[in-house]
């Protein structure tokens, strides 16, 4: 069976694919970073991580420009640097999984491009974005917009979003939660079960739902305290939210699983509080949750109590009319503006000459083709 591709754009997607590098669940998956500086991966994870530089001229990373960042990318695709990840990419088991923060320019510039290449080649994609929390500075914002815009504008589906904290420079915790994420899309919380199952192909459902997508997962020693954790990750963790008013609107997918001694009886009560939000009782309408996939697995499991979620067709942030027919999620780039930047942040443009290049232990010196002024 082929195994699964996740790529780590800039210094935050680098970082969160060294974070999934420690996952015991993910020692099969192939990973590889992509980053406009150096020694980004250090040598306890240089085996695991396959780095492709994108470095273009003397000076490293993008100065937060997404035009630089794309346009880096974009040399070096066209030097043939990726090759080698998109033959990975052919093979590898989908979704791909594109990470990137929202805010810097390196990966959010040149997360666009390397989408559109693995989408024109066939390829399932799902971009993580880790966004700013409210009080970052504007331009993080503008960033983030502006790849929301370019991620919609190439047909980008399903997405997945995440939120930093507020004046927190710990990475830490959101960044495990994107491990967890991955963990639990990935299937690789999932057991065998003579209950309800959660297979690769309910799975592949699940992950083609329009919108955005949310996958948590929680541990306890008591049903009581589990079903507090999942619920509070659900509505106060790092995936932002959906709004009360909002629920109803759109057509969602969801998956739950439980481990536990006594899953099957137990099984409603864990999920009660976040069902109710997703899919509130009501008279006359039909239900919005248009699936609901379940893996129940009755296991001694260590007297631990283990739980996951999925819900896909969330929207990004607006909300919809309620309606009894399908609908899908608001699209990425949606009623947002393209943003504009005071000029003096948009003079440089990138230009790539092809003159005799300098040569270099015989070989020609591509670094001086790239020209960004
Ligand atoms: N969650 C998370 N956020 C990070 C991490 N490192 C930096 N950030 C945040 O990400 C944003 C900057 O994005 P980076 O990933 O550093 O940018 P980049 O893609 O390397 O692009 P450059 O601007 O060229 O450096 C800021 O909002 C930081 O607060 C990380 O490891 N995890
Ligand atoms: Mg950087």
């Amino acid at each position: 069976m082929s195994d699964n591709l996740i790529i780590g754009l800039g210094n935050t997607g680098t970082n969160i694919v060294k974070a999934i590098s420690q996952s015991t669940l993910l020692e099969d998956v192939k990973l590889y970073s992509i980053d406009s500086v150096a020694a980004s991966v250090d040598l306890s994870s240089i085996d695991r991580i396959n780095v492709i530089p994108i470095i273009s001229d003397e000076k490293s990373g993008s100065g937060r420009n997404r035009d630089r960042g794309r346009a880096m990318f974009e040399f070096h695709e066209s030097q043939g640097a990726f090759k080698g990840l998109y033959a990975v990419a052919k093979q590898a088991k989908t979704p791909v999984l594109v990470i990137t923060s929202g805010a810097g320019g390196t990966g959010s510039g040149a997360t666009v491009p390397l989408c559109k290449s693995l989408k024109a080649q066939g390829i399932q994609v799902i971009p993580i974005i880790i966004a700013p929390n409210k009080k970052d500075p504007a331009a993080f914002h503008l960033n983030t917009n502006d790849l929301y815009i370019d991620l919609g504008e190439i047909g980008i589906e399903t997405y997945s979003i995440f939120e930093n904290r507020r004046g927190d420079a710990d990475y830490g915790p959101v960044n495990q939660e994107v491990v967890n994420f991955v963990e639990v899309i990935f299937g690789k919380k999932y057991d065998a079960t003579e209950l309800d199952s959660i297979d690769d192909s309910d799975l592949d459902v699940i992950l083609n739902t329009p919108g955005r997508l949310i996958a948590v997962q929680a541990e306890a020693n008591k049903i009581q305290t589990l079903q507090k954790e999942i619920t509070m990750k659900v509505f106060s963790g790092f995936q932002p939210v959906w709004k009360s008013e909002e629920v109803g609107v759109n057509t969602l997918m969801t998956a739950f699983s439980l481990k536990f001694m006594f899953a099957d009886e137990d099984f409603g009560d864990v999920f009660a509080g976040i069902r109710e939000r997703i899919d509130p009782p009501k008279k006359d309408e039909d239900s919005v949750v248009y699936d609901e996939y379940r893996n129940i697995v009755k296991d001694d499991n260590d007297g631990m109590a283990s739980a996951t979620l999925i819900i896909a067709g969330l929207p990004r942030s607006e909300i919809k009319i309620i309606d009894t027919e399908y609908k899908e999620a608001t699209s990425l780039g949606d009623n947002i503006k393209r943003s504009r930047r005071p000029s003096f942040m948009n003079k440089k443009k990138a230009s790539v000459i092809d003159t005799e290049s300098e040569m270099i232990d015989g070989k020609p010196n591509r670094m001086k083709d790239f020209i960004w002024e």
